[in-house]
């Protein structure tokens, strides 16, 4: 059994990455705690609270992203931290070499029906003389990231990391530790599998119309072959049935607010989770271009998601123009 710290040693990881890396499993290893107890720790249901999102905040989200901030700020390695739940990005050591983005807990509208949710996260390096209070240390590309990845709260509580050398998952057992239970992740290069919220079919453009239309089809239509489709309403469940099986997920532009490119969020969900696909070989994308591609200008920026096997990924941007 390999515990993450060794993982990472024998991969040659930075020893600072492999500390903040068991730093933030020490967090997502409390607010795991705080789940399991739920109902009995009166922790369930809604705060009072409304964030910068315009979303009401869950008592967990709140407890979640406590708890990040508390044990991320409390490493020297950590330069400044952004989160979902944080209008602003809160500084930490003014020599930290890192900056993490977070959604504290992503998919909360499922926790009071127990259905999985998750924290995900990304670690990217302190520009030189740029503070980690200051938004515009942020604004990095998703190529730039260092690390990327989420807990999955799930019948287990799974971690899913890259550092550019893969995608590992890592479970938590009952004794505290993430163990190395599946190496080298790859993202079957075919599916039959899709996710999209069907309900905002009417607001999608053409091409997502067209394209999801001729998957309803199945083997009578253009692209030959049966379909099958699911929605969690939790993009971390999402994407960690894409890593294990294939599928494509999506949350298109939709012109119910035409002036958002999408509903999710560059820097704390787009881009770890694109880093995270595009290393176990599948494809991640805006509908028009990779999202590791995008250059951030806002902390909280929302980006269109299409990701998934790499063929069926192909297949939806030849729909939208791609030759
Ligand atoms: P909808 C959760 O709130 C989230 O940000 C993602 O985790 C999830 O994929 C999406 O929103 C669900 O959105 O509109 O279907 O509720």
């Amino acid at each position: 059994m390999l515990l993450l710290s060794q993982f990472l040693k024998h991969q040659n990881t930075p020893d600072d990455l492999v500390e903040l890396t068991d730093t933030l499993m020490v967090a997502c290893k409390e607010i795991a705690i705080q789940l399991r107890e739920g109902a009995l720790a009166g922790i369930l249901g809604t705060s009072e609270e409304v964030n910068v999102q315009g979303e009401t905040q869950k008592k967990l989200d709140i407890i979640s992203n406590d708890i990040l901030k508390a044990v991320l700020l409390d490493n020297p390695l950590v330069a400044g931290v952004a989160s979902e739940e944080e209008e602003e990005p809160v500084a930490g050591n003014p020599n930290g070499k890192y900056l993490v983005t977070f959604d504290p807990l992503d998919g909360s509208s499922n926790i009071d029906i127990n259905v999985s949710v998750g924290t995900i996260f990304s670690i990217l390096e302190c520009p030189e003389g740029m503070s980690g209070g200051d938004e515009a240390a942020f604004l990095q590309a998703g190529r730039k990231q260092v690390a990327s990845g989420y807990v999955l709260y799930g019948t287990c509580a799974v971690l899913t990391l890259t550092t550019g050398n893969g995608v590992n998952m890592f479970t938590l057992s009952h004794t505290g530790d993430f163990i190395l239970t599946r190496e080298n992740v790859q993202i079957p290069e075919q599916t039959q599998e899709f996710a999209i919220n069907m309900s905002n079919q009417r607001f999608w453009e053409p091409a997502m119309q067209n394209y999801v239309s001729d998957l309803l089809l199945g083997e009578e239509g253009p692209l030959g072959k049966r379909y099958n489709m699911r929605w969690v309403a939790s993009m971390v469940a999402e994407v960690h049935r894409v890593l294990t099986r294939g599928g494509i997920f999506m949350y298109p532009w939709d012109k119910r607010a035409p002036e958002k490119p999408g509903k999710l969020r560059l820097m704390y969900e787009g881009n770890p989770m694109s880093w995270l696909i595009e290393q176990a070989g599948g494809r991640s994308t805006t509908c028009y271009k990779d999202i590791l591609d995008v250059e951030p200008d806002k902390i909280h920026q929302r980006v269109a998601v299409a990701l998934g096997s790499k063929q069926e990924v192909t297949t939806m941007m030849a729909y939208h123009g791609e030759k």
